[in-house]
């Protein structure tokens, strides 16, 4: 009876070990799949268009490079501690050759990698700091959970914005970067940087792009609910159009688009009653607690990247905000019947200079 059940059993064993490698090979293959899909796309640190990030990536393969090849020598002399070999040592010849081990590799090795590391390191941090010759100057104020943007030195009057940066292409522009209610992160992986955004303090990083492009940026610091919906869409355009853009943008001029869009006086004194305490639009409210909506029309996506901005975007946000972008600071409007919704976010998509 006993023989019989091993028997059956050796077989099942077989088989059930086999499936577990077949899923062991598919599990590999998806996660190569996942991390190759990382290399590309428009956050990707290994497709840089700045010099900071070409640094940042260079340091990245050697130490990649370097750890393969640690991985691989520490690999092989495990293997060789296995192997059998007759041992004429006396125990005093034994420690000497113990303290060479522990003195190589425990630390003249790591003392000579890290100096190594640290000769690329040092300079490419340098090179990102932003002093001397003070480059174009952007603002950037992370709040939970969107950006907002401010162009302090723009000709002819203010401009801000948010959740859509624009900045001059093949120039050095310092971003000053601060927190408004915890700590984010500031990060264009395509561009380099990664620095902290502190409530009370402002960082400074100087970055450049190379290539006029759109760049996806992302908070690199879990800043609470909202954290992973906190990207910012980056756009790097010729001096002449950054320029034009900053017209545009006037807060000036968007005031007096805005007031000239009369049509609106249903839709603009339900935002005076719903809306107008925490968002600004030029000429019409000045709420600071959610993003400034005097451009939100030209939004690439809403909600910092949740949602892209087609027809009638706005309006589905407002609708669905606390699903698009759970726990969200801005209140659900269930109160606000739909019409209205929809009144609010066809005169806000006018907002479009
Ligand atoms: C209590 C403050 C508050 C009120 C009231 C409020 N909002 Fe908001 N709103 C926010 C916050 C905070 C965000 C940012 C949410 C996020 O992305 O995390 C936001 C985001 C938005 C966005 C997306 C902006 C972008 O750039 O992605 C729009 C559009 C918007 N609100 C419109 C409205 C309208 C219309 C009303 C009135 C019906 C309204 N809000 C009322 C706080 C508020
Ligand atoms: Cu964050």
């Amino acid at each position: 009876m006993r023989e019989r059940n091993s028997n059956i059993a050796s077989p099942n064993i077989q088989r059930v070990t086999g499936r577990r490698v077949n899923r062991i090979a598919i599990l590999a293959v998806l996660g190569l799949a996942l991390l190759t899909a990382g290399c590309a796309g428009d956050k990707s640190i290994l497709d840089p268009a700045g010099q900071a990030a070409r640094d940042v990536a260079l340091i990245w393969w050697i130490m990649l490079t370097f750890s393969t090849v640690v991985l691989a020598v520490i690999t092989g002399l495990w293997l060789f501690a296995f192997k059998p070999r007759d041992v004429t040592r006396t125990p005093s010849q034994e420690r000497k050759v113990a303290r060479h081990w522990i003195l190589g590799g425990g630390i003249l090795l790591p003392v000579a990698s890290i100096v190594a590391l640290l000769a690329f390191g040092v300079p490419a941090g340098q090179r990102m700091l932003a002093i001397g010759e003070p480059g174009e100057v952007i603002e950037v104020i992370g709040h939970q959970w969107w950006f907002e943007v401010r162009y302090p030195n723009a000709e002819g009057g203010e401009v801000v914005t948010a959740n859509h940066l624009v900045m001059p292409v093949g120039e050095p522009v310092d971003f000053h970067v601060t927190g408004a209610d915890v700590i984010h992160g500031f990060w264009i992986p395509r561009l380099g940087g990664k620095v902290d955004m502190i409530p009370g303090r402002e960082n400074r990083i100087r970055l450049q792009a190379d290539i006029p492009a759109v760049f996806g940026a992302q908070c690199a610091e879990l800043c609470g609910i909202g954290h992973a919906h906190m990207h910012l869409f980056v756009e790097a355009l010729p001096r002449e159009e950054y320029d034009a853009w900053l017209a545009e943008r006037q807060q000036d001029a968007l005031a007096a688009a805005a007031t000239a869009n009369a049509a609106d006086d249903e839709a603009r004194s339900a935002f005076m009653t719903h809306c107008a305490s925490c968002h600004t639009v030029a000429g019409v409210s000045g709420g600071t607690l959610g993003p400034d909506l005097s451009d939100v029309g030209s939004r690439a996506t809403l909600g910092a990247g949740v949602m892209a901005m087609d027809d009638g975007a706005i309006s589905q946000w407002l609708q669905h905000h606390q699903t698009l972008k759970p726990g969200n600071l801005m209140p659900s409007h269930d109160d606000i019947d739909t019409d209205t919704l929809d009144s609010l976010g066809a005169w806000l998509e006018t907002l479009n200079p």
